[in-house]
C-alpha cells in the first residue's frame, strides 16, 4: 500500500471475501456521493449489484469517530464479517475508501466484470497524514491538457492521496484561463504551444468542472498566475502591458527568464487585480499562487517593489499568498506560503530562511528530488535534466523535515511534486513521468518519518504496478523495481 499507513495491524485467521449479496452502508448523507462512486466502481468489476443501505453494510462508511485523526484521518477494519471505515467526517472516509481500494486485488479497479475472489487479509489500520499540504502541479500552459485530461490525471493522482492540484496557467507560450475584463488573454494568449501547435484554454465552466472534479476527490485547486516574468503572452495579448507599448510576438519555444510585466506602469495592477479578482472568485481553495520565479528581466529592486504590490492585490481579494522562493526576499504578507525548489543551493536556502523569518510556511519541491519533468537517467526520451537526473530511488529517498537545514517542523506545510510540460504533449506522457515517481513524493507527505525505508517502499510500489495495468497508465517500468 501507496502511503504506507501511520498503524497497521493484522488480524490473523480474519479474511474479507467480497460476495455476490454484499452491501454498502453509510449513516451520513455527506458521505453517500463517496459511497455511490466507491460502489459504481465495483459493481462494474465484481457484477455484483451492492445496494447502497442507510446504516451498517457488509461495508460501512461511518462518520462521527476517529476525531482525534483530523479530518483527512480514519480507521478501517476489514475481517471475516465485513468493512468499517469510520472518520470524523466526510474528507477521512474518502481517503479511508483511498486505501481500501488499495487493499482489494488490482483487478477491483477495471472497467469490465472480472472473475472473483474478492479477498482481503483480516487487518485493521489507523491512519492520518504527516503534512497537510500534499501536491502535485501539473504545467498547461507549455503544452495545454483539454479537463478531460486533466480528470484522468486528478483520478490517477487521488488515489495516493494527493490533496492539493496546482496548476499552473500562465507562462510564456500560452495564458490558459478565461478572464472576461481581459479576453484577447485565452483569445490570442492561449492560441498556441511550445512547438508552434494548437493551445487552448479554459473557459469559465471548463474551469469550474475541475475544480468540482478536483473537490469531489477532496483535492483543492491552487491556481496560478505566473507573475511578473513568464508573461510572455499576456505581454503579446495587449501592447499596454509592455514598456513603450510594444507587444512582443507570441512564442512558443522554452527559454526562460526573458519576459516581464512592466513594474513602473499602473495598468499592470490594473491588469493583475482584475485577473487576480476573476481567478480568486472562481476559487474555493484559500491560496493563489502568483508565481514569481524567474524573473531575470525583471531589475531586482522592481522586483521587490512588485512582490510588496503583487502580494497586496491577492490578499485584497480574500486570498493568502503562494509564490515560488524567490519571493522570499521581498516583504511577504502574513499567511504567505512559499514553495521551495531550490536544491542543495545556499542562495536558495538562505530565502528558505528569509520566507520563514517572515512567518511564511513553506512547501517542498526540491527539482532534484519533486521535479518529475527531470528525466529518470540518460537515456529517458522526455524530460529534461537541469536539476540532474531523478531515479525513482532518487525522488523518494529525502526527508522533508531535514531537507533545509535549521528550519522548525512547524514552518513545513508539506510537499508538492511539480510537472512542467515542455516536452510532454500528451497524456501518456504526462504519465510515463508521474509513475512511477509520484506515489513516492505522495508517501513522504503522508506517512509517518519512520515509515519512510527505500527497501520496504520499494516492495510496495513493486505491487502497484498491476494496478497502472489495469488502470491503462503508461508508467516508466524502472528497472530498479521487481514489478509484479
Ligand atoms: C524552471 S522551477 C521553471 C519552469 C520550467 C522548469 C523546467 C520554476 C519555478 N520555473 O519555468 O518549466 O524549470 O524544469
Amino acid at each position: 500500500m501507496i502511503p504506507q499507513p501511520t498503524a497497521q495491524q493484522p488480524l490473523l485467521d480474519e479474511t474479507f471475501i467480497l460476495q455476490a449479496d454484499a452491501t454498502i452502508g453509510v449513516d451520513d448523507p455527506a458521505a453517500q456521493p463517496i459511497a455511490e462512486r466507491f460502489a459504481a466502481r465495483l459493481r462494474r468489476s465484481t457484477g455484483f449489484a451492492l445496494p447502497m443501505q442507510d446504516g451498517a453494510g457488509t461495508i460501512t462508511l461511518s462518520t462521527g469517530g476517529a476525531e482525534s485523526l483530523g479530518a483527512e484521518g480514519y480507521e478501517l477494519r476489514a475481517d471475516t464479517s465485513g468493512v468499517t471505515i469510520t472518520a470524523a467526517g466526510a474528507e477521512g472516509l474518502f481517503r479511508g475508501v483511498t486505501t481500501l481500494r488499495q487493499l482489494l486485488p488490482a483487478k477491483a479497479e477495471a472497467g469490465s466484470a472480472q472473475d472473483g475472489p474478492w479477498e482481503i487479509a483480516g487487518t485493521t489500520i489507523t491512519d492520518t497524514p504527516r503534512y497537510g499540504y500534499r501536491g502535485v502541479m501539473l504545467d498547461v500552459t507549455r503544452h495545454f491538457f483539454t479537463v478531460d485530461q486533466v480528470k484522468k490525471f486528478i483520478d490517477l493522482v487521488s488515489l495516493y492521496k494527493i490533496n492539493r492540484l496546482h496548476l499552473h496557467l500562465s507562462d510564456d507560450q500560452g495564458w490558459r484561463i478565461q478572464v472576461d475584463s481581459w479576453p484577447r488573454l485565452t483569445e490570442y494568449g492561449g492560441s498556441l504551444q511550445v512547438g508552434g501547435g494548437a493551445g487552448g484554454s479554459y473557459t469559465k465552466e471548463d474551469y469550474a468542472e475541475l475544480v468540482r472534479y478536483a473537490g469531489e476527490r477532496y483535492i483543492t485547486v491552487v491556481p496560478e498566475i505566473d507573475t511578473p516574468g513568464h508573461t510572455n503572452a499576456a505581454l503579446a495579448s495587449y501592447p499596454e502591458l509592455n514598456k513603450g507599448d510594444q507587444a512582443p510576438e507570441l512564442y512558443t519555444e522554452t527559454e526562460v527568464g526573458f519576459s516581464s510585466l512592466t513594474i513602473d506602469k499602473d495598468v499592470t495592477y490594473e491588469f493583475l487585480d482584475d485577473v487576480f479578482r476573476e481567478v480568486a472568485e472562481q476559487t474555493p481553495g484559500d491560496v493563489l499562487h502568483l508565481g514569481g520565479d524567474e524573473a531575470h528581466s525583471t531589475p531586482h529592486g522592481e522586483y521587490l517593489t512588485f512582490v510588496s504590490r503583487a502580494t497586496e492585490l491577492v490578499v485584497k481579494h480574500g486570498k493568502r499568498v503562494m509564490g515560488w522562493h524567490e519571493i522570499a526576499d521581498g516583504e511577504l504578507p502574513a499567511g504567505t506560503v512559499v514553495q521551495y525548489w531550490g536544491t542543495e543551493d545556499p542562495k536558495a536556502q538562505g530565502l528558505a530562511h528569509k520566507a520563514v523569518e517572515q512567518g511564511a510556511t513553506l512547501v517542498l519541491s526540491p527539482a532534484n528530488r519533486a521535479y518529475l519533468d527531470m528525466k529518470y537517467h540518460e537515456e529517458t526520451p522526455l524530460g529534461l535534466q537541469w536539476a540532474g537526473l531523478v531515479s525513482v530511488e532518487q525522488s523518494y529517498s529525502w526527508n522533508p523535515a531535514t531537507l533545509i537545514p535549521n528550519v522548525p517542523a512547524s514552518a513545513i506545510d508539506g510537499v508538492e511534486a511539480p510537472l512542467w510540460t515542455e516536452t510532454l504533449d500528451d497524456l501518456d506522457k504526462v504519465e510515463f513521468m508521474t509513475f512511477p515517481r509520484l506515489p513516492g513524493i505522495a508517501e513522504l507527505g503522508w506517512s509517518p518519518e519512520s515509515a519512510l525505508d527505500w527497501t520496504a517502499y520499494r516492495d510496495r510500489l513493486a505491487e502497484q504496478g498491476s494496478r497502472w495495468e489495469v488502470l491503462d497508465v503508461n508508467f516508466y517500468r524502472a528497472p530498479e523495481i521487481d514489478w509484479r
